[in-house]
């Protein structure tokens, strides 16, 4: 008898995805494909491709030791044509089921490529919903629908109130607030010991997928080893286990800190486990709020995390299918310079973004305020085109597909959209980077200077930010106290550090543009 196919997406490990949720393994079988295109179409960074391919290979195993007919095609299998549309066309002709099933991807290209395939492979395809994320892309459409603006603040709200989150007997918040963000921005205590994460040894799976990144995709951004991330659902959970221990407790407090050779401070690095469906968001936000009902972390503390995953991740999620495609090509500002060569290397003497680029390099992680207040702040001062930032994200870090990276970097860093994710630009002079770092103390820049051989290059690539776009958010009230300190600025102030952004920017090193999309 004829069964289904099943495709399962690198991003889509969970044994509850929806494409599974009606497996008959008697006659089904589910396909799992490594396709070089998926690995290329941009130049993923090497250690996200061996962390997926381990993860797919893992899921595969616990499939097969469930007793599921699993036809798994390896990047180095002769006859792979190296697309997922190809290869599936390929398993249709290997296994001849009735219909296709499958959950849709998190990302508008490969979307709408799926549209063709019915048609394609001569039989039913079913696209269904991602029943992992809290809210659909259409529920999502319908609340933004009429609003005049799109605040994640309500929205997060709403999703309290839904799922009864961190929310009392009387349906108000627990602690009589919804948001504690304003206890979060603690500077890190030079005495505060910093939990080191735990490194998973590599088994004989993952040392074989080492062998292969190293082989194939040798020419790719980043360090492959050493290599200690998650492949195991199981793995990841204690991973997660050991955030709620050891670091959820300081969550909260030193979110926004930064430090010299801390790569990942008390954040819980898991956002790869959840975005390829080794974690559960409901699980983890469950599991937080637990700890926090049992005495074992502070409601601050508790909320920042369940306001990511709760509210971040299902808003960004939402604003990606509510605007794409135009998102893709959202350039508030007219940003036309190509990226500097650095964000490849991590060569500079900006101390900062040596630390943010160099742990990138090593981790393919580094935590929220690095992404946005360091390399995302440069892209913003320094008008790189977001087409060339968007694609250095999506390439760096493990965690990156489209739906949640393109939002936060032509939303939240960039303000390329103008305004429809953030109120304001997240622009900041240097003065924000020595206040929640010690970066500054050991670079060779002074931040205290707005111009001059040693001024930190921050201060005056904002001012300089401001007088090229103060216009273009003159009526934006969040702006008018920087506008009007901006009006107060002698002339000749302006001018010298005007002048000494133009030599700073002439004299960068860029990709040029053209050649990041050749990438
Ligand atoms: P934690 O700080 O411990 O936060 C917990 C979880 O909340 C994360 O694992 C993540 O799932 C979620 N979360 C937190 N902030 C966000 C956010 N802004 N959007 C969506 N989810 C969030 N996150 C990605 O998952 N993929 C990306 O490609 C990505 N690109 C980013 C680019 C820029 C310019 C910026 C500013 C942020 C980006 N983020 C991205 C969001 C955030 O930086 C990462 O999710 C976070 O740093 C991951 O580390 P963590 O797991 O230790 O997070
Ligand atoms: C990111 C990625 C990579 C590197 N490789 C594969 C792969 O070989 N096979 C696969 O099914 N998925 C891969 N992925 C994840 C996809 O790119 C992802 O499913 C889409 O971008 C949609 O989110
Ligand atoms: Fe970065 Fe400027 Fe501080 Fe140096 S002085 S670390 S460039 S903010």
């Amino acid at each position: 008898m004829p069964g289904v196919l099943r495709l399962v997406l690198g991003d889509q490990l969970s044994r509850g995805l929806s494409a599974l949720a009606d497996l008959d393994a008697e006659v089904d079988t589910v396909l799992l494909v490594e396709a070089v295109e998926e690995a290329t179409y941009v130049r993923h960074h090497k250690k996200k491709i061996a962390f997926l391919f381990s993860a797919m290979r893992h899921f595969a195993e616990a499939l097969r030791a469930d007793g599921v007919a699993v036809d798994y095609v390896r990047l180095d299998d002769p006859d792979n044509r190296g697309s997922l549309r190809d290869e599936v066309s390929r398993a249709v002709r290997r296994h001849k089921p009735k219909r296709i099933i499958l959950t849709e991807p998190g990302e508008w290209r490969l979307r709408r490529d799926m549209d063709g395939w019915q048609t394609e492979m001569g039989l039913p395809v079913e696209i269904r919903d991602d029943t992992r994320f809290f809210v659909a892309p259409r529920d999502f459409a319908a609340w933004a629908e009429g609003r005049k603006s799109l605040r994640m603040e309500y929205f997060y709200r709403e999703l309290r109130r839904r799922t009864g989150f961190l929310m009392d007997a009387d349906g108000q918040p627990e602690g009589g607030r919804w948001n504690f963000d304003q206890d979060n921005r603690k500077p890190l205590p030079a005495d505060i010991e910093v939990p080191s994460l735990e490194a998973v040894e590599p088994d004989a799976i993952t040392r074989a997928v080492l062998d292969l990144v190293a082989n194939r995709f040798a020419a790719h951004f980043g360090d492959l080893e050493p290599f200690g991330y998650a492949v195991t659902a199981e793995q990841a959970e204690a991973a997660f286990e050991a955030f709620v221990r050891e670091r959820l407790p300081h969550f909260g407090d030193y979110q926004d800190a930064m430090a010299v050779g801390e790569a990942t401070l008390f954040h819980s690095v898991v956002s790869m486990y959840l975005n390829a469906g080794l974690l559960d968001p409901h699980a983890v936000c469950a599991r937080a709020e637990k700890a926090w009902r049992d005495g074992q972390a502070p409601l601050n503390a508790v909320e920042g995390f369940i306001r990511q995953v709760l509210g971040w991740r299902e808003f960004v999620r939402g604003l990606y299918w509510l605007e794409m495609p135009d998102y893709a090509r959202r350039n508030f500002f007219h940003a036309r310079r190509g990226l500097p060569e650095f964000y490849w290397t991590g060569e500079t003497e900006m101390r900062c973004l040596a630390e943010a680029i160099g742990q990138t390099k090593r981790n393919a992680h580094a935590h929220h305020i690095q992404r946005l207040m360091v390399t995302g702040n440069f892209a913003l001062l320094a008008g790189v085109h977001p087409g060339a930032v968007n694609e250095w994200y999506l390439v760096v870090y493990a965690d990156a597909y489209e739906w949640v990276e393109l939002p936060n970097v032509t939303g939240m860093a960039l303000f390329a959209d103008g305004g429809l994710l953030a109120s304001k630009p997240y622009a900041a002079s240097g003065k924000y980077i020595a206040r929640m770092s010690d970066y500054c103390a050991h670079c060779r820049y002074d931040v205290k200077r707005q111009s001059g051989d040693d001024a930190c290059p921050f201060n005056y690539l904002y001012w300089d930010f401001i007088a090229r776009n103060g216009d273009k958010f003159a009526r934006n009230p969040r702006m008018k106290m920087i506008l009007s300190a901006f009006g107060k600025m002698k002339p000749d102030k302006v001018a010298a550090m005007r002048s000494q952004a133009k030599d700073f920017l002439d004299g960068l090193k860029t990709v040029k543009e053209g050649e990041w999309r050749a990438r």
